[in-house]
This record gives C-alpha cells, structure tokens and sequence, in this order.
C-alpha cells in the first residue's frame, strides 16, 4: 500500500542497483562476475554514479518500444465495460471504519473465482474484514459466497457453505491441497491463515489445524498453492505483512511516518516492522510441513510482503515464486525443482524501478503480453508511483519497460491494487486493467490534489510493446471513483467474454462485463491433471491461431490478494479455429491438438486430450435443461 509518508523520491539509485547496471552490460549472458571483481565494481559503481545518473535520465538510455513493429490499434471501438453489479442480485458489502486509522483496516479486500460446486460456472467468494473498534468489542466480518445460477444472477451461499467468518480476512487463493481434484480455498488474515476443503457437497471444512497451517499466526497477505517440487502435490507459499497488534497499534498521526503531504494519516508499514514468510510443503497426508527457511524463502529481512505467485519465468520447467514486497525490494526466488531456491530480483532487474527506486510494490499481474513465449509483470503502487512494466528477456533477466509500456502517465496519481493482464476485446492481446483507491479518507481535502476514491485504468495492447490509455472512452463504469482493492478475471457467464470482479474496501463490489466491440473468436480451456496435480496449476497453454502465438498459465493467487478463473481464455481475433494447441503440464509431459473450432470451452484431461467441448448456447442449453429436470 504504500509510501504512506511523504518520503523524498531517491535521487540517485543504490549502489547496488548501479553494480547490477553495470555487471549486467559487462556480462549480458555470462555467469556473473566472481566475488574480488564485484568489490571492484562496487567501488566503480559508486564513482561512476554520476555518469551512469546521467545516463538513465537520458531517455535514450531507456528500453523502447518495439520501433520494428508497427504500432496496429484496435480494429474496432473497444468494448464498453458496462456494471452489471445491480443484475446479479449480488448484495455483499465490505466493512470499512470512516477514517481508516489503523493499517490494518486498509488492507482487506481479496476475491476469489472459484467453481467450487465444478458445474462449470465461476462461483465468488468476497473477503471481509471488521474494523478495530469492531474487533475490540469481538465483532466479526462476514465474508460471503455466492453461487452462480448460470442465469446471470448469484445466490448467497455463504452459511451452508460454512466459509463466513474464516478469519479477518485479507486475500484468497485457491488449491487443491489433498489432490481429490475439487478446489479448496485459503483464506489470509490478519492472524495467519484458514484453509478451507471442498467436500464436494456444497460445504467447506475448516482444516487449518488438523493441516498443519495453525502455526501461520502472524498478519498473512498473499497465499498461492504450487507444486514447487514436481511431486504432484500443491504445496502453499504465504508472504507476511507487519507484525501489528491490536493491543498496540501505532497511534493516527503520531510520528512523523502517520503523516502524508503535511496531515494526519493512519501509521505504517514505514516505520513499522515487518514479518518473514512461510512455505508449506505438501506431505501429501492431508498435512504440510512448514520449510521456508531450508529452502531459503523465509524473508530474513522481514519485508512488507504482499501479493505472491508462483510461475515458471525463466522457461526452465521448475517453479520460481515472485513475491511484491511493500515499499521494499520485491523478492524473485529461481527454483531448482527440487525445493531450493535462489533470490535474484536483484539481478534480474525486478527489485526496484529502472531508477533503482523500491516502490510500494502491491498488485501483481503476469501474462505474455508481448507473444514472446515469457511471463512478463506489471506492479501496482502508490499515488506517486507508476505501475511498473517489467518485460521478461528470458534467462532471468527483466527490463522496467514502463516507459516503453506508454503507461507511466496514465497510473500515476493512482493508488493501484488489482491488476490483471486481460483482453476484453478477445483480439488476441492481452489488455491491462488496474482498480484503484487511496488508503487515507483523509485525501478529501480542498487543499490536496488527492482523492480517496479513484476511477479504474484500462490500457488496451497496441501489439508492439505498448498501450493506449483507454480509461476514459470504456465506458462510465470504471470511471465512477471507489475505493478498491481485490480483482478476480473471468468468464463468469460463459459467453466467451472475460468479466472483471471487483471488490471494494467500502460498499458494494463492481462487476463490469464488455459489451459491444468487435466479434471476435475466442476458446476457452479447463485442465485437469492426472498425474501432475489435478487442478493443474502452472500448466501452461500455447494457443497458435494464423501467424499469432499466445502463452497463459493456470496460477494460484495474484493480482491483489485475489484468485481468477483457473480456466485459461484465449481471445482468437479473427480467427475460426486454433491450428495448434500445446498443453505443457506442470510434471514435464505434454499434451497437443490441432485445429481446434472456436468459440467453444474445451474440457482437456492429462494424456487423454479433449473430454467434453461445449459452445456458449450449449452451455446455456444445459442448463435450462437441468433446470427443467428439477
Ligand atoms: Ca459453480
Ligand atoms: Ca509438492
Ligand atoms: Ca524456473
Ligand atoms: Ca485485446
């Protein structure tokens, strides 16, 4: 979340950004230098910091776009997100103290797509979380579920699912953390976690104990499940926040860390102290076992750690683990497969901006926008930052290329959580879409350009490595200004369009759905492993259709605190038919189909290819015929 306080911009960057600056031009692809040369380059790195300053402010010294491509805008007018909140007869609503004094209260807001009844259609689940003066009288925050009817309306499902009152609950993610193939879901709260398992009937167990997870005890914010050691089992990462307590929160306004642009606000997470994280691995028993500190993941330096997520960014086939730390360098951990890990944000170029500046790294979207076959990143930050483009060169090696993006402008100004990578427009790009909201009420004052409530940023994908700001011309909806946090992605009404879901520190969520725009084809894809873990999570799928190439990946966690539909949606352009389809499961196997029909959600199992493929009117079709039958 943040700055928080008005802490002078870094006017010159680290020396150990500049050591890494340099050993990256002395050594593009080489291994890196050897210990007495990275003294020696300390020492140069500081002397030259004035020449090198000099260079990274010349923007000729900064990534560009693709200059080669041609810049191809959208064909058509972009579709209109539209909030359909009202028509889903979706009534949850956040608890939100008014004045915000406390930390704490500002960090809830995580929402999870999750087809926890496997009908096929996306159902929701909203954390909650009470205020402090709530929890001091022993008041709890109801978080809720809601089942999808397939008609465009939700029920709330909440009590006989038995998932209301977790926790005080930040972020959720979903896993299958006992392998039986149904969705379970964890819960982060300021207290640890709460594991939730699917019985399959409707209801939800708490199994946080009799799991192993209750020692998880401290101020939990991202959680994500991935099978880091190839066993074909999920194991569960869980960064930590600031180590707060209720009996002794830092007093509203009272140092100079609870001030921001000259008033009073809520104090943290600068000036605060921060917690380690953990790692659970899967003992495949029904129990984990917490090894964060052999595996070398368990933050020694206490970092402000929120969203994480697993992926595989270097293309080796072994999971890495990217977690966005608050303020702080974010942490980037190469895996070798086999539970050990090496931190490498440093090296890689994803610790701090292309200034060496650490910013308050919160929302974390990943996708392939570039059709370079790499997961690359945006990060979401405080007003007085930009969300960070950090495009994936392969080997480990990234590049801030907000610039490049042509998104610094449009999110500055913006206190950004959720964020995805995410094409409304089924062209074939991946679109970004960001939500915003301040952390201080105390920004509505005639005398700040601030505002606590904020619109929402949509930057359609001009295909060369850059984006249009388009926030202004998608409609009225994501300009109405709320307080937001948590944002899941996905087909919620299977037809063929991705839906955005919302969650707003204060009041209700918003749903936008894109209407209106280009036909354009798209397919859709749900996978179930056999032998890898069975909701396949880090399976990827690369889509070929004519000349366009995209890669997405099945992930537990992410963008704020949140959880998307793990179905992968590929919009297709023009295209009728995806020529090539190639699965690449978690365990190293692989699976391929050609010539694919659009339109279409393709059901695929582990070695046995397609096992069901159904159009949106069929999908719709068999609804009302169980609806009939009932
Ligand atoms: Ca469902
Ligand atoms: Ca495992
Ligand atoms: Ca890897
Ligand atoms: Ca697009």
């Amino acid at each position: 979340m943040g700055c928080r306080n008005s802490r002078p911009h870094r006017a010159s960057p680290s020396p150990s950004v500049l050591l890494v600056k340099l050993m990256k031009q002395k050594s593009t692809s080489g291994p890196l230098p050897s210990l007495p040369n990275v003294k020696s380059l300390i020492s140069s790195a500081i002397l030259l910091s004035m020449v090198a300053l000099a260079s990274l402010q010349c923007t000729g010294a900064r990534a560009q776009a693709d200059k080669s491509a041609p810049v191809m805008p959208p064909s058509e007018p972009y579709p209109q997100l539209v909030d359909i909140t009202d028509s889903t007869r979706i009534q949850f609503t956040h608890v939100s103290s008014k004045e915000q004094r406390y930390i704490v209260e500002s960090m809830s807001g995580g929402v999870a797509l999750i087809d926890y009844d496997q009908d096929g259609w996306p159902d929701i689940y909203f954390t909650n979380a009470p205020t402090v003066e709530m929890a001091q009288r022993g008041e709890k925050a109801k978080s809720a579920l809601y089942h999808n009817n397939h008609d465009g309306t939700f029920t709330d499902v909440t009590d006989k699912a038995g998932v209301g009152f977790p926790c005080w609950a930040n972020g959720v993610s979903v896993g299958d953390y006992n392998n039986d193939g149904k969705p379970d879901l964890l819960v982060s709260c300021f207290g640890g976690v709460v594991l939730y398992r699917n019985n399959g009937d409707g209801s939800f167990s708490d199994v946080t104990k009799q799991t192993g997870l209750g020692g998880d005890t401290l101020w939990a914010a991202g959680a994500t499940f991935g099978d880091y050691d190839k066993d074909g089992w999920d194991d569960l990462f869980v960064s930590h926040y600031v180590d707060l307590h209720l009996d002794s929160l830092p007093v509203f306004g009272s140092s100079k860390t609870c001030k921001y642009m000259g008033i009073d606000v809520q104090c943290g997470p600068r000036g605060l102290i921060g917690s380690g994280d953990n790692l659970f691995h899967n003992n495949h028993d029904g129990t984990f076992t917490e090894v964060s500190k052999q595996a070398g993941v368990d933050d020694p330096e206490h970092r402000f750690g929120l969203t994480a997520v697993w992926s595989d960014f270097d293309n080796d086939g072994k999971l890495d683990l990217f977690v966005t730390n608050d303020g702080q360098g974010n942490y980037l951990y190469k895996g070798d497969g086999t539970g050990h890990f090496e931190e490498l944000a440093l090296t890689s170029g994803v610790a701090a901006n292309e200034d060496g500046v650490e910013q308050a790294n919160m929302g974390l979207a990943l996708g392939d926008y570039l059709h370079n076959g790499r997961m690359s990143l945006a990060i979401s930050h405080f007003d007085n930052e930009y969300t960070a483009f950090y495009r994936n060169d392969g080997s480990m090696s990234f590049t801030d290329a907000s610039i490049a993006a042509g998104t610094v402008k449009g999110t500055k100004g913006y206190v950004g959580w959720g964020d995805a990578f995410v094409d409304f427009d089924n062209d074939g790009w991946a679109d970004f879409f960001q939500v915003d909201g301040h952390v201080y009420p105390q920004m509505d004052n005639p005398q700040l350009n601030a505002k606590y409530l904020q619109p929402k940023l949509l930057f359609v994908n001009l295909r060369n490595g850059s984006f249009k700001d388009i926030s202004k011309q998608a409609g009225p909806a994501i300009q109405i200004p709320q307080v937001s946090r948590g944002m899941a992605v996905g087909d919620i009404f299977n037809d063929g369009r991705l839906e955005a879901v919302i969650e707003n520190m204060a009041g209700k969520p918003m749903i936008l759905r894109p209407e209106g725009g280009a036909e354009n084809h798209w397919i859709s894809f749900q996978l179930q492993g056999v032998k890898c873990n069975r909701l396949a999570l880090n399976a990827r799928v690369r889509v070929t259709a004519g000349d366009m190439v995209q890669l997405d990946e099945i992930r537990s966690g992410g963008s704020y605190l949140s959880q998307s539909d793990l179905r992968l949606h590929f919009g297709l352009g023009l295209h009728a038919r995806a020529d090539k389809v190639e699965i690449m499961w978690p365990d190293g196997s692989t699976d391929q189909m050609g010539g694919l029909q659009a339109d279409r959600f393709y059901v695929v199992r582990q070695g046995a290819g397609i096992v069901s493929s159904e159009s949106s009117t069929e999908m719709h079709q068999a609804n009302q015929t169980l609806a009939v039958a009932h």
